[in-house]
């Protein structure tokens, strides 16, 4: 019994002075194992005589259970102390200020389109789109272009390779394909805005082979001119924010639009400064027409009974006039400096309520 207990107070203080997890275990193996103090000894009950081996065999348990319950308690402070010092060796000061030069911007075209889409969704427009490989019928014949337009030459649009029956798929080289297909699927009234890139075999100081588009179609039963005036005039107004902004319609032609008009907004010059909605002169910002009978036609409508209008401008000139940006090549030269200078704050996204350019 004495042995017990000198057993026991050995095993417990090797267990309270085990330094680590390692230093831990191998005193339990040298206790608990198989080859253990302890286990030694339990087998040392087989040779007493039945009296002496139940109290023998009790004491000893009771020295194992409190070998057992010193290791656990042992093993839980040791974790502890470790998770602390992790704890503390890895905290993170979220105190600290971030690091600069993290955050990108976002590019004019995108800042310009967001507006535009915000302007057009206030007034109710869907928008939609389309692939940017078309085929000559939605790009061209259903648009009213006559077989032999001049847009259909090889030196203004981007043809891809003839196809086994013959006929060639090409880029879009505006999105009116995507309002064809719009007026071929759904039923009147339709009222959409169709913005995306567009392709044209050109490029010099004011044409590059990509460019976006915004254009924008309704059609109901009565709609007519003074729609399209209204429409366009509200969105002048909010996107180069200016209260009232003097506009006038100049007669033109596009094959898919009768009749059709260029669209001046009233502007200043003075001192090489161009300011939108004051003076004298006069800026050209988009195109615009009732749509040809023969479009509502192709497009399985029927012109006695539905009619609409349409407009169509570019994004890279609106972007230009309205943030200043003198060259247009250089939307897509993707020089940091320049997205650093003209970009918009991330997540800044543009709303009528909230205010547009910022
Ligand atoms: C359908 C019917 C009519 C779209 C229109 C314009 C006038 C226009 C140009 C502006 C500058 C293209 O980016 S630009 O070069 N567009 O002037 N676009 S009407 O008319 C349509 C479209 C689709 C079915």
């Amino acid at each position: 019994m004495e042995d017990l207990e000198t057993l026991r107070a050995e095993v417990i203080a090797a267990v309270e002075k085990a330094p680590d997890l390692t230093a831990l275990d191998e005193v339990r193996v040298g206790a608990l194992g198989k080859k253990g103090r302890v286990t030694a000894l339990m087998k040392s009950l087989g040779g007493m005589d039945p009296e002496t081996r139940k109290q023998a065999g009790q004491a000893m348990n009771r020295v194992k259970d409190a070998v057992a319950q010193a290791i656990e308690a042992r093993r839980a402070a040791l974790e502890a102390a470790e998770l602390n010092a992790r704890l503390a060796r890895e905290r993170v000061d979220v105190t600290l200020p971030v690091r600069p030069e993290t955050a990108g911007t976002i590019h004019p075209i995108s800042q310009t389109w967001d507006e535009v889409v915000a302007i057009f969704a206030q007034m109710g427009f869907a928008v939609a789109e389309g692939p940017d490989i078309e085929d000559d019928f939605h790009n061209f014949t259903a648009l009213n272009f006559p077989p032999e337009h001049p847009a259909r030459e090889m030196h203004d649009t981007f043809f891809l390779p003839e196809r086994p029956d013959g006929t060639r798929h090409l880029l879009r080289t505006h999105t009116s394909p995507v309002q064809v297909r719009t007026m071929r699927g759904e039923a009147p009234p339709i009222r959409i805005l169709v913005p995306g890139r567009t392709y044209r075999s050109d490029s010099d100081m004011t044409h590059t082979p990509m460019f976006h588009q915004f254009e924008g179609l309704v059609i109901d039963r009565t709609t007519h001119m003074g729609h399209l005036k209204g429409c366009l005039s509200e969105f002048v107004e909010a996107y180069f924010e200016v209260d009232s902004v003097p506009m006038r319609f100049r007669p033109s032609f596009f094959p898919f639009t009768e009749p059709s008009a260029e669209v001046d907004i009233g502007c200043s010059r003075q001192g090489g400064e161009l300011r939108i909605g004051a003076g004298d002169d006069w800026l050209e910002i988009l195109g615009c027409g009732m749509v040809h009978p023969n479009v509502l036609k192709a497009c399985g409508l029927d012109p006695e009974v539905y009619q609409g209008f349409a407009f169509g401008m570019g994004l890279e000139r609106i972007a230009m006039l309205k943030y200043g940006i003198p060259d247009l090549r250089t939307f897509f030269e993707s020089d940091l400096r320049w997205l650093r200078h003209y970009g918009f704050a991330a997540l800044d996204v543009p709303t009528l309520h909230g205010g547009l350019g910022r």
